[in-house]
């Protein structure tokens, strides 16, 4: 038997690199319509960005030289069905069909996401992830997609990161809708699963030989001391950051003792129906989409009301750490800080053993999944020479730490099959803007043709890939 080959590449999504907000036939989504609002405090958007629309050839061509076999990428719904009414555009499917054209040149494999935070705007209008009827919509885009591209896709993702983008929308409130609610946060953290359930339904009924998970976004929780009351935090942590994804997605279900403690905290789950449950058991996810940036680290729970911040709440204007990356949920657990490890100027922690002892917790509680590490990077302000070159050591020495202990994992028995660096190109980072590069190419966005500039870690990343084609 041939052995499978480990797939080595880097991630986007469609709203941080398309561009193109609306042309041919787009319609407007969520993002499109807060970054053009007053919510929007800082101008900035991703109307262009670096214009992978129009540049996709050129980046494509780019994984190649630089030694990628995979491409992760997502499609902007609202490219697909602009409407409530539901009518395909059609410009749009042929948009996303060139691509493809373009990676199966260079055999490369594509893993696509259906919806990476971008909702259509009439789904945003109706109470977006909250929205009871989201489940139907996203499983009648998701029939459309599959039905168009079928095994052309051999990776399909429903949702990016259900825990973060619930979060940065509900807790946080930085995302559209721009809320404090934890009763809409629940809300929209279960909808999010009985679409992912939905659109694997959809999936199945047909018959490709590709194969469907999600992408979650967050590592371990993990605590500094082993007490009782230490534990015991840890086990809140891992329920509020992890359990409510990955049991449903990989089991089918939630555990109960979940479903009590969100209940015991106050929140009214009439939202939750038998049938969506009923779907959920019958459809779960072939492999899984583990991102790696950062363990939750926390403490027993003291006091204060519930709260978090992300790592682009705080002042990120590169002098002074950002606020405290964090959360405290009530009766739950705080977050913790361990002043021996480092953080970026983003506050968050740089940690790479995160990643091992995600995996090997993975093993444990889920057996033998396929696990794609669907993102991993390290965001910093690049510096660039005159020609626009940039030797980001700091970015190379945080992948290999990463790549160090994946690999360690791997040997140690985690089904990992790829790897994803993210990003492929400077792109547009959320609420940070564009001032925070995670590009293994820089892109200049002062020069008018938006020029593509490797940087020192893609000619690294293309040596550590030579060097690791067979692991
Ligand atoms: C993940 C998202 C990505 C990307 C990355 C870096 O959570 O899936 O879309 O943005 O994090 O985050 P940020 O750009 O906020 O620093």
């Amino acid at each position: 038997m041939t052995k499978e080959k480990f797939l080595w590449g880097s991630a986007t999504a469609a709203y941080q690199c398309e561009g193109a907000w609306d042309i041919n036939g787009k319609g407007i989504n969520i993002w499109d319509e807060f970054c053009h609002s007053d919510k929007n405090k800082t101008g900035i958007t991703g109307d262009v960005s670096c214009d992978f629309y129009h540049h996709f050839k050129e980046d494509i061509k780019m994984m190649a030289e630089g030694g990628q076999n995979t491409y992760r990428f997502s499609i902007s719904w609202s490219r697909i069905v602009p409407k409530e009414d539901r009518i395909v555009n059609e410009a749009g499917l042929k948009f996303y069909d060139e691509v493809l054209n373009e990676l199966e040149k260079y055999n490369i494999v594509p893993n696509v996401t259906l919806v990476h935070y971008d909702l259509p705007d009439y789904i945003g209008h109706k109470g977006g992830w909250c929205y009871e009827g989201i489940s139907d919509e996203f499983a009648y885009y998701a029939s459309v997609v599959f039905k168009h591209f079928k095994n052309r896709i051999p990776l399909y993702v429903t949702i990016n990161e259900p825990t973060h983008n619930a979060f940065c929308n509900y807790m946080v409130g930085n995302y559209p809708p721009n809320e404090f609610n934890m009763q809409h946060l629940c809300e929209c953290a279960y909808n999010m699963m009985v679409c992912n359930a939905k659109a694997i339904r959809e999936f199945r009924k047909c018959n490709l030989t590709s194969q469907i998970g999600i992408v979650h976004a967050s590592c371990l929780a993990e605590a500094r001391f082993d007490t009782p009351e230490y534990k015991e935090a840890v086990k809140y942590g891992n329920m509020f950051n992890n359990d409510w994804v990955l049991d449903p997605a990989i089991k089918g279900f939630y555990e109960k003792e979940l479903i009590e403690k969100v209940r015991k905290s106050g929140i009214d789950l009439s939202f939750m129906k038998q049938e969506d449950l009923a779907v959920m058991k019958e459809n779960t996810i072939d492999f899984l989409g583990q991102n790696a940036y950062s363990r939750l680290l926390v403490k027993p729970y003291e006091k204060g009301e519930t709260c978090a911040t992300v790592n682009n709440a705080g002042n990120n204007d590169g002098t002074e750490r950002a606020a405290k990356e964090g959360k405290t949920v009530k009766g739950w657990f705080e977050s913790d800080t361990d002043p021996n490890i480092p953080l970026n100027p983003w506050g968050r922690e740089i940690y790479p053993k995160c990643i091992y002892n995600t995996l090997l917790n993975r093993k444990e509680k889920y057996g033998d999944i396929p696990i794609y590490i669907t993102e991993n990077g390290h965001g910093a302000y690049d510096i660039a020479d005159d020609q626009g070159y940039v030797e980001d050591d700091d970015r190379i020495n945080f992948i290999n730490n990463f790549l160090a202990y994946i690999l360690k994992a791997k040997e140690e028995g985690v089904n990992v099959k790829g790897y994803y660096v993210w990003s492929t190109m400077d792109l547009y980072s959320w609420i940070n803007g564009y001032k925070k590069r995670y590009g293994l190419v820089r892109v200049d966005y002062e020069d008018g043709n938006l020029k593509r500039i490797p940087k020192k870690s893609y000619y690294w990343y293309k040596k550590f890939i030579e060097e690791h084609k067979d692991v």
